[in-house]
């Protein structure tokens, strides 16, 4: 940003505030302003409100704030000087530079990003390792075909001899605890590798061998982080960036893909499921019990316990017809890749689930869960209840009921009954917005590489073809949050609908997901009204959207291990860096966003944040990001706040690789094949 665009940002807020107060300048979605509205009739205050009348810090989001000691916080600001390429003379009181500090704080963000995905994951093998033990009885091993399947990248066995010799196959159960305690031991590994990073495509774990920053073990990356960015330690932005390398490298290739692998096996991988979007899934006649946050382990239960006839009848005995689950967020992804279970929204709507007055129990694990949903259920009757002994909310409002994987089945019981008993306790009128919309989620890699190649001869070959003969001009993962300092979801769909219409397939996760879900482009039949006529026609005749939901936030490792096999099926260079892809979180805001920004850069993908990116303060560390790193691993930061420039300019990169691979000239043919069609029909 420039020190003219800064300005220019400070004195806009006061008329910007005035403007962005009307709900449908909020939001994109119908639904979300519609509650906005309520909330505002009702005296309710929502974060909508909250971003209107407090102004982000014009230091902070230059990155170049540093309270990493006692003598600060060092403000650095951008001046005139250093922005017309004068010299830089900025130090905080340690002498820190502002691209030291600007790095140590994105390094952080990192570490923090890595450690809640990672967090996540050591969860998750816990719990695969006391069901494969047989400690617990609600989780069982479910899906043995994808265990077999990654058992080897964990260096276990999974035939063992037989007395003449024979090869057989080896006991389930006993793969399933090695494999357990296998995956348990990368978060607190000292030394070596962790071991599923050998799935990278050759040549990118080879680049990542020789710049040394494969992670040893996941939590150790992370630990590191925090040492060399204490006061004193690292001071040289290329290698302070290169530790988060490596602990990003430990989060997407190691926590989070190890979280998505052990899930799968416990709870089944997903394939794809109908179901639908939006503040409408909420039935008035029901119990509303919406589930929050980002961990499926106790969600799987509730799942389970909310369709069990004597709740279904407990339900009917208190007044309701029934029980409707629905989620916020990633867990309501877990669900709903799984279950079907509806979505009811994505971040920025979870004050106003509870401001339609028919949540009966709001149940949230970890990870963003705002803590002002304990002061909207204050006005309601909601009942608020937290589950994990790491996110506690300190308000008197909050029931907490403990998850713990060997009593997983009562706990989720427990919840259940506490919704019902609640829906008798509805105190204010039930406004429930008649918005929901259709959609197919359930895009595992696996389901991709299925629904493509058919079930016999399932491959990413049919994928790869049509990127080839230009039919589809190449991939854009597009992911991330919502952000209250830009219009709800309006970023989201305006970069998806820009590149469907330029023929780039879309593969989704996070609350992006839950946007495209709310506005119908999950659905196959939305192909024929976005999409360009190449990539309509693929989606016509193998039946998919053109924008494919492949998960939680931890699932961005399935879009990784998808970027793998389209590389893997040949014909479109050796490595991720080679493909025509780009990535993209468009309302971005989350510590977990960086990380996962950067593990698909350092993993060759050109990566394109919206809103802001807190590095404008260092043009110097700025320019490292977002030009000197595509030297180094093939991928590079950039940021763009306008949604169509942002499209534009994935798909220019897209273009980009096309020419490096040569596919440029069969693309055009393609184009004018299609018009010449379109001339003859006319004609
Ligand atoms: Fe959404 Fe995952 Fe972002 Fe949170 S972080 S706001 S995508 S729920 Ni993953
Ligand atoms: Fe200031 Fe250095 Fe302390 Fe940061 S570490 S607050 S720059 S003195």
């Amino acid at each position: 940003m420039t020190i003219e665009e800064v300005k220019a940002k400070s004195a806009e807020p006061k008329e910007k505030v005035k403007k962005a107060a009307k709900p449908s300048e909020l939001s994109a979605d119908a639904a979300t302003a519609m509650m906005i509205e309520r909330s505002r009739e009702m005296g309710v205050e929502t974060i909508f409100d909250r971003a209107a009348s407090m102004k982000p810090c014009n230091i902070g989001v230059q990155g170049t704030c540093c309270k990493n000691c006692s003598q600060g916080p060092c403000r650095l600001p951008l001046t005139k000087d250093v922005e017309q390429g004068g010299e830089d003379t900025r130090k905080g009181l340690c002498g820190a530079t502002a691209s030291t500090i600007a790095a140590r704080n994105f390094a952080r963000m990192v570490a923090a990003g890595a450690a809640a995905h990672s967090d996540h994951g050591r969860g998750v093998a816990e719990t695969f390792l006391a069901a494969a033990r047989k400690e617990t009885h609600d989780y069982k091993i479910k899906d043995t075909k994808k265990l077999l399947e990654i058992a080897p990248d964990f260096d276990v066995e999974i035939t063992v001899e037989g007395e003449g010799g024979e090869v057989l196959q080896r006991d389930i159960d006993e793969i399933a605890v090695e494999v357990g305690e296998k995956a348990l031991a990368q978060w607190g590994q000292q030394e070596g590798e962790v071991c599923t990073a050998k799935r990278a495509p050759k040549p990118l774990y080879e680049n990542w061998k020789r710049l040394g920053v494969v992670p040893r073990g996941i939590d150790r990356e992370i630990v590191e982080i925090m040492h060399r960015t204490h006061i004193g330690v690292d001071q040289d932005y290329e290698n302070l960036i290169s530790q988060s390398t490596r602990a990003a490298i430990g989060d997407g290739w190691g926590g989070s893909m190890i979280a998505t692998d052990l899930q799968d096996v416990l709870f089944g991988c997903p394939y794809p499921v109908k179901s639908s979007a939006n503040l409408g899934v909420l039935k008035e006649d029901h119990v509303n019990l919406v589930i929050h946050g980002h961990e499926p382990l106790l969600s799987e239960m509730i799942v389970t316990a909310a369709e069990m006839p004597e709740m279904v009848e407990y339900a009917r005995q208190k007044g309701a017809n029934g029980i409707q689950l629905s989620g916020i967020c990633c867990t309501a992804n877990e669900i709903l890749m799984r279950h079907g279970v509806p979505l009811a929204g994505n971040f920025l709507q979870q004050e106003l689930a509870i401001v339609t007055g028919a949540v009966d129990a709001m149940v949230v694990d970890v990870q963003c869960i705002m803590e002002n949903i304990a002061n909207v259920a204050e006005c309601f009757h909601t009942k608020i209840i937290t589950t994990n002994p790491k996110a506690r909310i300190a308000s008197g409002h909050t029931i907490h009921i403990e998850f713990d994987e060997h009593t997983a089945f009562e706990d989720a019981k427990k919840i259940v009954i506490t919704a019902i008993d609640n829906f008798p306790n509805r105190n204010k009128e039930v406004i429930i917005p008649k918005l929901s919309s259709p959609l197919i989620a359930g895009f595992s890699y696996e389901a991709i590489n299925y629904h493509l190649g058919g079930t016999f001869r399932g491959s990413y070959t049919p994928l790869n073809d049509n990127i080839i003969n230009g039919r589809i001009r190449g991939i854009g993962g597009v992911v991330g949050c919502n952000n209250a300092r830009t219009m709800h979801d309006e970023g989201h769909l305006t970069v998806v609908k820009e590149l469907i219409k330029n023929d780039v397939i879309v593969l989704t996760t996070g609350c992006n997901a839950i946007a495209c879900a709310k506005a119908g482009l999950l659905t196959p039949e939305s192909a024929g009204v976005y999409c360009g006529p190449g990539l309509a026609e693929v989606c016509e005749t193998v039946g998919i959207p053109p924008v494919l939901h492949m998960g939680s936030c931890v699932d961005n490792s399935r879009i990784l291990m998808a970027a793998t096999e389209v590389v893997k099926a040949g014909g479109l260079g050796k490595t991720i860096a080679d493909l025509p892809a780009a990535g993209s979180a468009p309302e971005w805001m989350s510590e977990k966003a960086i990380s996962i920004g950067h593990y698909f850069v350092v993993s060759g993908v050109y990566t394109v944040f919206g809103v802001t990116l807190p590095v404008s303060g260092s043009p110097v560390f700025e320019d490292y990001l977002y030009n000197k790193l595509e030297g180094i691993y093939g991928g590079m930061w950039d940021l763009e706040a306008d949604p169509i420039k942002h499209a534009q300019k994935m798909i220019a990169h897209i273009n980009k690789k096309r020419n490096a691979l040569g596919l440029d000239k069969r693309r055009e043919r393609v184009l004018m094949d299609m018009a010449a069609r379109q001339k003859l029909e006319a004609a």
